[in-house]
């Protein structure tokens, strides 16, 4: 049965992953109403829209006359147990009298964290949780980030030689590395609500920043230009529909009306300002800089480095002085996972400064 549940609970992630930007800062939630007798799907539902129905009451809904009593509900995240926008989900579910619930993970949000898992258990409900686990918490890694910090989670991309250098001694970075790692860059920036960069790489590159993949959302862009060094008729100031951040301490002058500009302290005191703009999630494509500064103020989530089969020997290394001296002063990382993109490979890796 447990590979049943997890091919079900695989087609919850497809449907909910669909309504990233609509739901957000709220979970991608996907439940399904199933029937282990006949080994059918009654009905699924999904979470469409920030404020509206969880994916578990859309699926009860859409099963209308059905009777509960001998059905499973498999679902991505525990049931929510308060009353937030919406009523309780765990509340509808042992109402509705269901037999068995799959979760796939815990809810980290205060205001759920384990009671729904405990009061559908209570109230007799056989719980089975733990269901491809690392999916679910990888399909809302941004929503964790979100709903117990109440921060962009924030991803680094970086594209290096194998011997992780990022521009020759001659000064040149295109490219690194090959067209098909650049095009997962795109499916990248689809992803995130936006794009942050710096002056220095505006300036080098003047790059436009923005997601070329057809029909896919144009992300907000970052721009960290503290002293007001980027005139506006560069690229990334075009006004496309997309909101540009412009973090800079020099305000005394007229910005374009696409352009926001945001004064910091540091990447906490900016990060904060936005995700109060609703910027969720934050892909970083910068150089060495601002990448040092990042991890030193322990604000990077997470890191894809692709690594082409170059060898540069002298050049620029991606990431500065971090003042490590010692073994035990470094910063720490887990793999997470790897791929070949074509002549690349890709690693994944997040950070673990609590270690
Ligand atoms: C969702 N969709 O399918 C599930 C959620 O303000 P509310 O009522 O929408 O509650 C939001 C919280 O409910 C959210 O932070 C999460 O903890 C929980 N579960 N949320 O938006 C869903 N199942
Ligand atoms: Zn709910």
């Amino acid at each position: 049965m447990m590979k049943k549940y997890e091919e079900l609970m695989r087609l919850c992630l497809e449907q909910a992953q669909k309504y990233r930007f609509e739901v957000a800062p709220n979970p991608m939630v996907g439940a399904i109403v199933y029937d282990e007798n006949e080994d059918k799907i009654i009905s699924q539902g999904v979470h469409e829209k920030y404020g509206e129905n969880h994916a578990e009451r859309n699926a009860i809904l859409a099963a209308s006359d059905c009777d509960f009593s001998d059905k499973t509900l498999i679902v991505n995240l525990e049931p929510c147990t308060h009353q937030g926008k919406t009523p309780p989900c765990a509340d509808l579910i042992i109402e509705k009298g269901f037999k068995k619930v799959v979760i796939g993970t815990y809810d980290p949000n205060p205001l759920v964290c384990s009671q729904g898992v405990m009061k559908l258990k209570n109230a007799g409900i056989e719980v089975i949780t733990g269901v491809l686990e690392d999916e679910c918490k990888e399909l809302n890694k941004v929503f964790i980030k979100n709903v117990t910090k109440k921060l962009p989670y924030v991803l680094v991309k970086i594209a290096t030689t194998f011997d992780s250098k990022i521009v020759t001694q001659g000064g040149e970075s295109k490219w690194i590395t090959g067209e098909a790692s650049r095009e997962y860059v795109q499916k990248l920036r689809a992803k995130s609500f936006a794009i942050l960069s710096g002056s220095g790489t505006v300036l080098a590159d003047n790059p436009a920043l923005t997601c070329r993949i057809k029909g896919e959302r144009t992300p907000d862009r970052i721009i960290i230009d503290r002293h007001g060094k980027i005139p506006f008729d560069y690229q990334v100031f075009r006004d496309d529909g997309a909101r540009v951040f412009l973090a800079t301490n020099n305000l005394d002058r007229d910005f374009p009306s696409n352009v926001i500009p945001i004064a910091f302290a540091n990447f906490r005191d900016l990060f904060f300002k936005l995700y109060d703009y609703g910027v969720y999630s934050i892909l970083v494509e910068t150089g060495k800089t601002i990448l040092t500064t990042l991890i030193k103020q322990e604000m990077a989530d997470e890191i894809y480095k692709f690594v082409s089969p170059k060898i540069f020997g002298s050049g620029l290394d991606f990431v500065g002085n971090l003042g490590v001296y010692k073994i035990n002063e470094c910063y720490k990382l887990e793999f997470c996972d790897m791929e070949k993109v074509e002549e690349d490979i890709l690693i994944k890796a997040k950070f673990r400064y609590d270690d």
